[in-house]
């Protein structure tokens, strides 16, 4: 029997761990019920055969495990400071602001892994686990004593909050069990600020997300056109989103210190200028991505997002960037950027394009242009 493990994590740089038992999922029908309602929209890899058996059985990962280990690392809670400039600033959500967290997280399960060889002083066969792999990451953060499932299906650690990255080590060595011996109850209480919060309403229930209304889904996810329905409520976000978290009183203040390494990179890569990111060129735009999660979108997807939110700004100031964007090379990006030209009020008559999306695009706007449109732009 292996002891020390949350030891040798805390050394790590892990704010949080614990060692469960390898044994079988509590929620894996929960997880089934959502794919069967079809919440998952197209991310198809969540219900391909290989992911759904492997979140029954974490044998399926590694044969031969024996326990599970568990972690946190903790992000940056506070915004950065603005300087009092009119710049139209768009939003990054806070897990992307630093370095890629899988890249993190990977790195530091596998100096985990050396660890415990190291402290065991025999050969371990091991796997780590970060996002992509077929895990329920929050019920086993939750199995450990990690923290509780929230409403807006967060995992909280009380003192840190949500903003924790996830993480599993599977080890096939006997590691002494440090979770609970039942997980911790849920805190929320009455509250439900975050369902309500949520801009477009993607909570069909507490504890139920549909991401297909997740700005998080779309602007990351969502390979295609954004709905046009559901353009105008992503606000100014560009990736990802954390209104159900900011609004969270989990979430209120300060907190633990950050991990250094998922600090924010720069002001640019939290609350970037849409102009400035609209204007960068494709070699520009691949060094500002460059081992953030950013640059797991395709450059298209990321610049549809920067013309939704453009025109979502309302300022007559993001005219000549979504003018800007009408010429891109691809379809997609011109496509949003005819619908936030006539967001800001621009002129769409006389506009022409080959591609049938985009000419598509025109047609809707040159409609809804010439009848009032029914939601103000965001202020
Ligand atoms: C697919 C996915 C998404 C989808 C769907 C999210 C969702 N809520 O289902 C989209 C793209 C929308 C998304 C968005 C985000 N994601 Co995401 N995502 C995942 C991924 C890959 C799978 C999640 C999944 O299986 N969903 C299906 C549902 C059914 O499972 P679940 O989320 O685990 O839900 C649990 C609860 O709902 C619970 N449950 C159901 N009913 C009930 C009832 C009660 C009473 C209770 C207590 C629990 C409960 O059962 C489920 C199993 O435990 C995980 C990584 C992983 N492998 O787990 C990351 C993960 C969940 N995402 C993460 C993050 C950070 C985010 C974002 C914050 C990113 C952002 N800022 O934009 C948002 C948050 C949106 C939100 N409120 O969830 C982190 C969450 C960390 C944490 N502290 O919880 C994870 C764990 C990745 C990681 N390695 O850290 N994500
Ligand atoms: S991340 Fe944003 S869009 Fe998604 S559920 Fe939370 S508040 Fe709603
Ligand atoms: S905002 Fe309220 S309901 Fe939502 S997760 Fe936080 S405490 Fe729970």
């Amino acid at each position: 029997m292996i002891s020390g493990v949350p030891e040798l994590a805390r050394g790590l740089g892990f704010a949080r761990s614990a060692v469960v038992p390898v044994e079988p999922p509590r929620r894996h029908e929960l997880y089934a019920a959502w794919l069967a309602e079809g919440r998952a929209g197209e991310m198809a890899y969540l219900a391909s055969p290989e992911h759904v058996a492997g979140r029954a059985d974490l044998r399926s990962l590694l044969a031969t495990a024996r326990s599970l280990v568990v972690v946190a690392l903790a992000l940056d809670r506070t915004d950065p400071v603005v300087p009092p400039d009119r710049l139209l600033r768009g939003r990054i959500a806070r897990y992307a602001r630093g370095d890629d967290y899988h890249l993190v997280m990977r790195d530091r399960l596998v100096a985990l892994a050396d660890a415990i060889a190291r402290h065991a002083g025999v050969p371990v066969a091991s796997r780590p686990c970060v996002d992509s792999a077929p895990v329920l990451e929050r019920e086993w953060a939750e199995r450990g004593g990690l923290g509780f499932v929230a409403k807006n299906t967060m995992l909280i650690a009380p003192g840190l909050g949500s903003h924790v990255m996830l993480g599993e080590l599977l080890v096939d060595a006997e590691l002494a069990v440090s979770a609970p011996a039942a997980p911790p109850r849920p805190r929320c209480g009455g509250c439900r600020a975050c369902l309500d919060a949520c801009p477009t309403g993607a909570f069909a229930d507490a504890y139920v997300l549909d991401a297909r209304r997740c700005i998080s889904y779309l602007t990351i996810e969502h390979a295609g056109p954004i709905p046009r329905e559901l353009r105008p409520l992503i606000g100014t976000w560009v990736f990802g989103c954390d209104v159900c978290q900011d609004v969270c009183p989990f979430n209120a203040g300060g907190g633990e210190p950050a991990d250094p390494a998922l600090a924010p990179r720069s002001l640019e890569h939290a609350l970037p200028d849409l102009v400035a990111l609209a204007a960068r060129n494709t070699n520009q735009l691949r060094r500002y991505v460059k081992r953030t999660a950013l640059r797991r979108i395709p450059r298209a997807s990321l610049l549809r997002n920067v013309a939704v939110a453009l025109g979502n700004t309302g300022s007559p100031d993001a005219l000549p960037a979504v003018r800007g964007l009408l010429a891109d090379r691809d379809p997609l990006v011109r496509g949003h950027a005819v619908w936030a030209l006539a967001r800001l009020g621009g002129n769409v008559a006389g506009l022409t394009d080959d591609d049938p999306f985009v000419a598509e695009e025109i047609t809707a706007a040159a409609a809804r242009t010439s009848s009032p449109p029914r939601t103000p732009p965001a202020p």
